[in-house]
């Protein structure tokens, strides 16, 4: 490694370390952990990582449970110059492999259960990949190392254009893109949520999020980092422990499957909340109904923004000013936004957005980068929006075609690519149902080859269970005799959309 100089985005975190009063987290079951054990950590697993033959710019594919040690090793590859991915833990091994032969990760860490599955998959990668592994309690080979190895003493250089971490989104094709993330991506943002939602060190974050996705990473982990607040950091979200919990933090940012779960029990009242300063939502729309009810419940406003993991956070509603129910509020500081192809009628566009927040491509996908990112900056979110007099964001709709299930995106082209290679199989459509937990959720329809002979529903849906990470699993398959087409003979998934839209009401 290379001596002393800058990295700024390790930089932003030691400086906001150096803010707090050396308090960094306390885990659901009270473990506490400070600044310097959490440094020194990372700083380990800096060493290890340099041991194991990872060098600057070689990506480092983390597969593990949540755990404090899992955001130190986040901060380790900063610290080495190391490119993050880490991997939702429902992927299954196949949709785990497709990840290694596209990235080509130095290192792959996993859960210690899933390690002889991950060494099969690391020794036919085209790729040379070394297996570590990292247990929820800190087992695991790499909590071994750690443990032994001398802390990393120097920190690597990198320019803020150097890419930090590669977040993989699933796309309209059904091929996966790794979006790459630089430095100054994560670092502005972070810097401009810090400021725009006021965190200082005297907060407290209640963090129930995966650390997988921008979301519970970049804009709950990095706040709090650089700001020297602490968190209680729990291993997902459990209605009784953040109950119990809530009534010591300060802020809270969940998805709305949060919100609803805890407006539907009657332990959460305004005086739990009492000293909470701010309850964030994002990642899915969150109803205007539910932002009333928790208004008349608590007494607070929740302050729902807007991101993508392309671009980390775009818009958000104010903290000090009028927070509207429906809208994503105004573009941040230094993000700017725009609608193009707006229908006079209506006011509706594509959501166009660009600023320094705004990713750097997706990896090895030149042409598909092309067609959403332009050469001037603009970014093609696929969001249909309006923006109003005031300059206040309401996403209105989606022009890509996507679920998102309780925060997590799906693709309904990747599942339908997969029900159409099964035997029997003519073709297949996916949509969203309203859901009343999880917003929407995932719903199939299935043409066979011949109605006579074909699978059932149970059969199908456990031909695609360990292909399918289970939060994509469709939760219902309907046998259909054909999909309803339009004159151009594209399917008409909003007439699907229809049948199903009480389904699980
Ligand atoms: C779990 N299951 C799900 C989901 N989560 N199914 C569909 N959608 C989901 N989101 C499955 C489980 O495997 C289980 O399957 C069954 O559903 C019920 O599990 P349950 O115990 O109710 O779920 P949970 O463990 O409580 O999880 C629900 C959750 C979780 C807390 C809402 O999904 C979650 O933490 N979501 C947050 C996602 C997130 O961080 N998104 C940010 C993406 P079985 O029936 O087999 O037992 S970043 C992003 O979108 C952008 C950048 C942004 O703007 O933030
Ligand atoms: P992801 O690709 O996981 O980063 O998810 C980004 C997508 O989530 C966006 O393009 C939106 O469709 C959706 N999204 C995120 N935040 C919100 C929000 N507050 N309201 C509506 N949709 C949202």
């Amino acid at each position: 490694m290379s001596s002393i100089v800058g990295n700024p985005l390790y930089d932003a975190i030691l400086a906001g370390r150096r803010m707090g009063n050396g308090d960094l987290l306390t885990t659901a079951d009270g473990q506490a952990v400070n600044d310097r054990q959490f440094l020194d950590h990372a700083a380990r697993i800096a060493a290890v990582l340099d041991d194991v033959g990872v060098e600057a710019g070689d990506r480092v594919a983390v597969q593990v449970s949540k755990s404090w040690q899992a955001l130190a090793l986040y901060v380790a590859c900063v610290r080495h110059g190391a490119v993050f991915l880490p991997l939702n833990t429902a992927y299954t091994p196949s949709e785990l492999s497709y990840f290694l032969a596209d990235a080509e990760p130095a290192l792959l860490v996993v859960d210690p259960a899933s390690a002889q599955a991950a060494q099969v998959l690391a020794t036919s990668a085209t790729a040379d990949i070394t297996v570590l592994t990292l247990g929820g309690n800190d087992d695991g080979s790499l909590a071994d190392a750690a443990r032994v190895i001398s802390p990393a003493t120097s920190v690597q250089t990198r320019d803020e254009q150097d890419i930090a971490a590669i977040l993989y989104t699933s796309g309209t094709t059904g091929r996966s893109k790794g979006a790459m993330l630089s430095q100054r991506n994560l670092l502005s943002n972070a810097q401009t949520l810090i400021e725009a939602w006021q965190f200082s060190a005297e907060d407290v974050l209640l963090h129930a999020l995966p650390i997988f996705h921008t979301h519970g990473l970049f804009v709950a982990g990095h706040c709090c980092l650089m700001s020297g607040a602490s968190m209680q950091f729990h291993g997902g979200f459990k209605l009784d422990s953040v109950i119990a919990d809530l009534p010591d933090a300060t802020v809270m940012m969940g998805v709305p499957t949060f919100y609803t779960r805890l407006l539907d029990d009657a332990r959460f009242t305004s005086r739990l909340v009492a000293h909470m300063r701010l309850f964030v939502s994002g990642s899915a729309p969150l109803l205007a109904e539910t932002h009333r009810e928790f208004e008349q419940r608590t007494g607070q406003r929740i302050l729902e923004r807007y991101g993508m993991t392309e671009t980390n956070m775009n818009c958000s509603n104010p903290y000090a000013g009028e927070r509207r129910a429906g809208t994503v509020g105004p573009p941040l500081e230094g993000v700017e936004v725009r609608l193009s192809g707006t229908d006079p009628e209506t006011g509706v566009g594509t959501l166009e957005v660009r600023g320094d927040n705004v990713f750097k491509g997706y990896w090895r996908m030149p042409e598909k980068t092309a067609e959403e990112l332009a050469e001037d900056g603009w970014f093609l979110t696929g969001d249909l929006a309006t923006i109003d007099e005031m300059g206040y964001v309401t996403i209105v709709g989606r022009g890509k075609d996507l679920v998102i299930s309780g925060g997590y995106n799906i693709y309904p082209k990747e599942i339908e690519v997969l029900l159409d290679s099964l035997d029997g199989i003519k073709e297949s459509a996916v949509v969203g149902a309203p859901h009343p937990d999880f917003g929407e959720s995932v719903v199939g329809f299935v043409v066979t080859n011949s109605p006579d002979q074909s699978p059932s529903e149970e059969e199908l849906l456990a031909e695609i269970a360990d292909r399918l990470a289970r939060f994509k699993q469709p939760r219902r398959l309907f046998l259909v005799s054909e999909l309803p087409r339009n004159t151009m003979g594209k399917v008409q998934k909003n007439v699907l959309r229809e049948q199903v839209a009480d389904l699980f009401s």
